[in-house]
């Protein structure tokens, strides 16, 4: 677990051993304090190097046994003994040195970086914080206001900032245990009184009262609810304000309380979750161990708006070369300009050169002959869809893999399209393609695994958490969604204000709420979308026959904004008034009120006082219920890809976990309840009648939910 050598005939050099990421186990721990002994107790050895194996130095504590009974010695009091031995102790830093590590590191006298490794604290993510001298080394190390933009942030940092913001003392190109071989034996016999970082005064600027006030406001305004930034926040003060051995203290207090928290559990259910989503699979049993991925050189993108500039930015920044089709010889001008500057821009932020020359417009879809892959963005219109499809199947050299950007229409259609319907795969990107981190990969019944293989693989370079989804109406995400939002219109029939609605999901930890969301991207889009399909009945204001559409029930409120011009941000009028159309901010519309009267009073509806927690749990438990039908249907594998894709793609707070985990949360039996009472009173909405699938893990007991995988397998294999 920890391997001990002696090199260069007085460095004693100690492994780290636990794979893939030489985590600290129990385990691991107790096996460095023992070499660590051997080390001391050695007289040939007059300096220690400390490196992890398979180039990782070390991803920090083991999550997995957070929760659980520790066993082994603490690392407080091991980074203590590492700190206070008469020996130097050089870190090697390959790889990476995060959390737990990155703390073991500042144990350390020196440490030594290979100009590729990352470093980072990055327990805030994990709904935590450094708890093993993070908050107290690093500020007297770097100053208060870098150790807080890391602590609380928890980005990685490469070896060049580390080394500029001084918590690392070299940066190789080179091997970096010979490195630190090296610098061992040239600080051998010295004394380490003034390497101690836990000995160092913590820099503190005059004015630190207001620079905490600052941040801790700053932290809670984006932290929605979660209480992990903010016991990051007062850990570093204890280090500015305490002597070190209160301020170890106060962070022990304070991990305490995290540690135990609903929400860092909920964090570190995501965690696993994310790798869960990874290991996809098909129906039938292709999945990520089985399906070898196609390389892949060339691609091309084929429509220009929005969606397509996203994911041609985001292709070129993989290193693909791109060929970016627009028939329109305007919109061409206007994409090329565009996605030249996010390149260049995406350039700037990380320092690299903009890659302006793997990328080719063209306004011919014949120039898609030569590629790899294409991924189709045109606008979602299946014929139109249909159309490109039947083309790129005669263009395309054989093999080429189709994939089309689309948030919900049917793949198999598309894929009747061709004469290889197996190459044929959806990417729903969301807006902005080259910045937003989710991908729903949707698999047709014919698509390849060989086709899904690769469009997942794709997704990771791009940096996407990539989730493989069946295919059928809206997918995962906007399957779920419209539940949700059916319900939010539904409350305000009932009595609620858009103001109450938002208020409530807000607090909840949505960025934004429903109706604010809705004016942000524009209520017209589903409007134009219903008239389109005859669905919008003009002057059908009122009665029965307006609140009622395919046989359910129908709130029409939506449309009847748009019938009055009101689309929302762009308009200055939607829910809410704005000060000028495009306006940001929100304000309250006392027109918008009068309009929900006479709109209740026309339809015979009598308002009544509705709470917060209905509308938690009527938009919530709609859609969570909709999630559990998912399940049913086998569109997604498990619960961990629907809260992969509600976390990264629809803004869920990551602190609840997802929507399924916050269900497990709360209590299958609960929701049950909840929903059964909802479907009870509100018979014309099939959408709250609860899914089977939930009753009968409730009849079977709510079994937690990493087991759910197999109890809906097991369900699977009885149909
Ligand atoms: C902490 O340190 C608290 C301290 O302050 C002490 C308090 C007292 N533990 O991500 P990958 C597994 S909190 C257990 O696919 P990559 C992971 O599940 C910790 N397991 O690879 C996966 O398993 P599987 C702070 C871990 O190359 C496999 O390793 N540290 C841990 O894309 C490969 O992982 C962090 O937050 C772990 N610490 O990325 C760092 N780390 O194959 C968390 C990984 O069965 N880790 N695994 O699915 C990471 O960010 C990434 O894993 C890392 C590698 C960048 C290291």
């Amino acid at each position: 677990m920890a391997q001990f050598t002696r090199v260069s005939g007085i460095v004693g050099l100690i492994t780290l051993q636990n794979p893939p990421v030489n985590a600290l186990s129990g385990a691991l721990r107790q096996n460095i304090i023992d070499v660590m002994e051997r080390a001391l107790s050695d007289p040939k050895v007059k300096s220690v190097v400390i490196c992890g194996q398979n180039g990782i130095f070390c991803g920090g504590a083991d999550i997995s046994e957070f929760g659980k009974k520790m066993g082994g010695t603490p690392l407080v009091p091991l980074i203590h003994s590492l700190e206070a031995s008469n020996k130097p102790v050089v870190a090697a830093i390959e790889g990476v040195a995060l959390g737990g590590g990155l703390e073991l590191a500042l144990g350390c006298h020196y440490r030594i970086a290979h100009s590729k490794a990352r470093l980072g604290l990055p327990e805030v993510t994990l709904g935590m914080m450094p708890a093993a001298g993070g908050t107290q080394r690093l500020p007297r190390l770097i100053g208060i206001p870098a150790a807080l933009n890391i602590i609380t942030t928890g980005r990685h940092v490469t070896a060049a900032e580390a080394l500029q913001l001084g918590f690392v003392d070299q940066v190789t190109d080179h091997n970096t245990v010979d490195a630190a071989v090296k610098f061992a034996l040239s600080v051998a016999g010295q004394s380490m009184d003034a390497r101690r970082i836990s000995n160092f005064p913590c820099p503190c600027p005059s004015d630190v009262d207001a620079l905490f006030e600052e941040m801790m406001q700053k932290v809670r305004q984006s932290a929605r609810g979660a209480i992990a930034p903010i016991a990051c926040v007062q850990g570093v003060r204890a280090a500015a304000t305490l002597p070190y051995s209160q301020g170890m203290q106060r962070e022990a207090e304070l991990m305490a309380t995290l540690v135990t928290s609903g929400q860092a559990y909920a964090q570190r259910y995501f965690f696993f979750a994310q790798r869960a989503a990874g290991r996809w699979r098909m129906p039938g049993g292709a999945g990520w161990d089985t399906s070898k991925p196609r390389a892949v050189h060339k691609a091309a993108v084929i429509g220009l708006g929005t969606m397509g500039r996203g994911i041609a930015v985001a292709l070129v920044q993989t290193g693909l070369s791109v060929v970016a089709v627009e028939t329109q010889e305007k919109q061409l001008m206007e994409a090329k300009q565009a996605v030249s500057g996010m390149l260049e821009r995406g350039a700037k932020r990380s320092g690299a050169a903009p890659a302006l020359d793997r990328i080719r417009y063209s306004q011919n879809l014949q120039a898609a002959g030569d590629v790899d892959l294409v991924i189709e963005a045109v606008f979602e219109d299946m014929n139109l869809k249909k159309k490109v499809f039947k083309q790129l199947s005669a263009i395309c050299k054989p093999g080429t893999f189709l994939y089309t950007n689309t948030s919900g229409l049917d793949i198999d259609q598309l894929a009747s399209e061709t004469s290889n319907p197996e190459l044929v795969v959806g990417m729903h990107f969301f807006a902005p393609a080259h910045v937003m981190k989710l991908l729903e990969v949707v698999y047709g019944p014919r698509s390849s695994p060989q086709a899904v293989a690769t469009a997942m693989q794709l997704g990771k370079k791009m940096g996407k958490a990539s989730v493989a989804v069946g295919n059928c109406r809206g997918f995962v995400g906007n399957r779920m969604l419209k539940h949700y939002k059916d319900q939010s219109y539904f409350l305000l029939e009932e009595g609620a204000t858009p103001e109450l609605v938002d208020g409530a999901l807000e607090e909840f930890g949505f960025p934004m709420g429903p109706f604010r969301m809705y004016d942000l991207s524009g209520i017209d889009v589903g409007w134009r979308f219903r008239k389109e399909e005859g669905l919008v009945v003009p002057g059908l204001a009122s009665g029965p026959s307006a609140r009622v559409r395919r046989g359910l029930r129908y709130s029409p409120l939506g449309d009847l904004l748009c019938d009055q011009g009101r689309f929302g941000q762009k308009t200055g009028r939607g829910w809410y008034q704005y000060d000028k159309p495009g306006g940001r901010v929100a304000r309250s519309d006392p027109w918008l009120h009068s309009f929900l009267e006479e709109y209740r009073a026309k339809n015979g509806l009598v308002a009544r006082r509705v709470d917060r927690q209905e509308v938690l749990e009527r938009c919530l438990y709609a859609l969570i219920n909709e999630g559990f039908r998912i399940l049913e249907d086998g569109i997604a594998a498990g619960p961990e890809d629907i809260d992969v894709i509600y976390v990264f793609g629809y803004g869920w707070p990551k602190h609840r976990g997802g929507p399924m985990f916050y269900a497990n949360m709360v209590g299958l039996a609960k929701v049950l309840e909840r929903l059964e009472h909802y479907h009870q009173a509100h018979r014309d909405v099939p959408s709250l009648q609860p899914c089977s699938l939930l009753r009968r893990l409730v009849a079977s007991g709510s079994p937690p939910i990493n087991t759910w995988r197999e109890v809906i397998k097991k369900l699977h294999s009885h149909l």
